[in-house]
């Protein structure tokens, strides 16, 4: 593939080349042998380590740079023209400054190198949900990662035609600097930026920059939603498939509820669960008055360590083929990988995540906390067969979800959209105790998008709020906790699988099969619909995770009252409503 027949971003990739001064152009052109050729030169240029070809076929090993293992959210910016559109949960530079910043670093810095310009695709490419971009890179490991995560290549190129509507996207891993990471957002320019880092989150455009912080923009604009939430199709018994989407904070199992496996006694009455998606959902209003998902990835970017046979079967499942590892331990007695939580026994030897040699002994992790596989979706046992429905799959329920020991019940429903915008707009999650200082802690992370959200979050919330003026049919709007604890800080719920008891809850009220309580907070089940068969749990503990203390609840109504109070007079005067409500239903 050669140059595009697109003036605009012919041109554009000239000027970047023309800055970047790198040695060759190389365009991506989708094809199987290129990506090939790609992963060929990478093993042998040293930047990646070939997998056992039997048990790990077609799949990779990268280690990052030590310093450079996860998102940074402090070198990440939203530049606006105005500060304030930013609010004050983002970073912001002017675009002016930033510019001149950025592209100082660039000035140069592909010297020696290749240029690869990848064409891609969020969503199934010329579906009504697609969208495109070009992200120019000098690192074959965003290209080989982008190939996975998204749909890359000449098709690409065709569906966007002659126009000039695509985002932008320039990536050079220049020196890894801590101090000149940036990770920058244009939303009026439809550009990102990401210097100094050659990290998944930070530099794979298509996921958080992409599909979250600029789609976010996108989506206020043209009318939809970018949401950090997975989408997951349950199938009952009676063969009726039910989609819902849900938002959790990282360390709360999304992977792991995506993919979930149903309990025992659920299988072999016939339920299933398919997966849509894992990590981001574009939401539409359709023509029937409700709201359609799609999954704008093409792969799973996952966390490593905690993933097992036990834990997520479906996510081993996924990284047997084509997969790249990233910063995971490496067994040498067969070429395959291990990582913390992945089997009971660690190998008696291995070589860590930095490349050193490792034994259980060393007192030091094999893999990286943070360490990732990207494998693609296509591989998932369970996924959906709507994930390449270009239309997307109708959403029943949306859940939010958090990390709280006491105060949020297992689950509660809203009272109507604008209440569970409230109940998503409160979302908050507690730190663990495998963090140091600060155990318990609650940290607001609205709807999960407090690092993603491009624009004000006051804003955001307000665009919540039309959209439900605009949907007929809107999703219900739940909120679970698998995460209570009792005196002895144990978990009581199980989780995993379990949670199909509290999602078959929320799908019955969905479809007003089941009645409620009527709480302080929102409608909370009847003990005794929330099927515990199979379950070494009594009603009289279930109630106990469904209790809301009253106390509890006022300090957090007060806690609720300080957060609005950041965004300036910006919060929609449903959400204070709703909070008055709650005030007053406590008493
Ligand atoms: C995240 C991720 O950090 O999905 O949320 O990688
Ligand atoms: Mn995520």
């Amino acid at each position: 593939m050669d140059i595009t027949a697109n003036k605009h971003i012919a041109d554009w990739v000239g000027e970047v080349a023309e800055r970047a001064k790198p040695d060759k152009i190389v365009w991506i052109d989708g094809s199987r042998e290129q990506i090939e050729e790609l992963r060929e030169q990478a093993v042998l240029g040293g930047s990646m380590i070939r997998l056992n070809k039997e048990k790990y076929p077609n799949c990779l090993l990268h280690r990052t740079d030590p310093d450079d293992v996860a998102r940074v959210e402090d070198r990440t910016f939203i530049c606006c023209k105005n500060k304030e559109d930013a609010g004050p949960t983002n970073n912001w530079m002017s675009p002016d400054e930033m510019y001149a910043k950025l592209y100082g670093i660039l000035e140069g810095s592909m010297r020696g190198r290749t240029m690869y310009v990848i064409p891609y695709s969020m969503g199934v490419i010329g579906s009504p949900f697609a969208k495109y971009g070009i992200e120019v890179t000098d690192s074959v490991y965003v290209v080989l990662n982008m190939a996975i995560m998204t749909r890359v290549g000449e098709k690409v190129l065709e569906a966007i035609g002659g126009s000039s509507d695509f985002i932008k996207g320039i990536h050079t891993q220049g020196t890894l600097d801590k101090d000149k990471k940036y990770i920058v957002q244009f939303p009026e320019d439809n550009t990102i930026f990401s210097v100094n880092s050659n990290y998944g989150g930070n530099v794979l455009q298509g996921k958080k920059c992409f599909a979250l912080r600029i789609a976010s923009n996108l989506g206020r604009k043209e009318g939809w939603m970018a949401e950090h939430m997975l989408i997951l199709g349950i199938e009952n018994p009676k063969g009726e498939i039910r989609y819902v989407c849900g938002a959790f904070p990282s360390a709360c199992g999304k992977t792991n509820l995506a993919m979930l496996i149903p309990p025992e006694g659920y299988r072999i009455n016939g339920w299933k669960t398919w997966c849509v998606g894992d990590d981001i959902a574009w939401i539409r209003p359709g023509k029937d008055g409700r709201l359609w998902a799609v999954n704008p990835e093409n792969g799973f970017f996952g966390v490593a360590p905690g993933t097992s046979e036990r834990s997520n079967p479906n996510a081993m499942a996924c990284t047997h083929e084509g997969t790249i590892f990233t910063n995971v331990a490496l067994d040498p007695s067969d070429n395959t990988v291990w990582w913390e939580g992945m089997t009971k026994n660690p190998p008696s030897y291995a070589i860590d995540w930095q490349g050193r040699p490792w034994t259980p002994e060393s007192g030091t992790k094999a893999a990286h906390p943070n360490s990732r596989f990207t494998a693609p979706a296509k591989n998932c046992p369970c996924i959906s067969s709507e994930f390449d429905n270009p239309n997307g799959v109708p959403i029943s329920a949306i859940i939010f979800g958090g990390r709280r020991a006491k105060t949020a019940p297992l689950v509660y429903q809203s009272r109507d959209w604008n209440h569970g915008v409230f109940v998503g707009s409160i979302m908050a999650s507690e730190t663990t105790a495998a963090a140091v200082g600060n155990v318990g802690v609650v940290r607001r992370d609205p709807m999960a998008m407090l690092p993603f959200c491009g624009y004000h979050m006051a804003d955001y919330w307000q665009h919540w709020i039309d959209m439900g003026n605009k949907i007929a049919n809107p999703p219900k709007i739940f909120n679970v906790n698998w995460f209570r604890t009792d005196d002895e800080g144990k978990f009581i719920w199980p989780g995993f699988g379990d949670n199909l008891r509290v999602l078959e809850w929320i799908l019955k009220r969905c479809f007003n099969e089941v009645g409620a309580r009527e709480s302080a907070i929102g409608y909370i089940p009847n003990v005794s619909d929330i099927n515990l068969e199979g379950l070494d749990m009594d009603e009289k503990t279930l109630d106990g995770l469904l209790e809301i203390d009253v106390d509890l609840w006022r300090k957090e109504a007060e806690d609720i009252r300080r957060y609005y109070g950041m965004f300036n007079g910006k919060v929609p005067k449903e959400l204070w409503n709703s909070l008055e409500t709650l005030e007053k239903n406590l008493g």
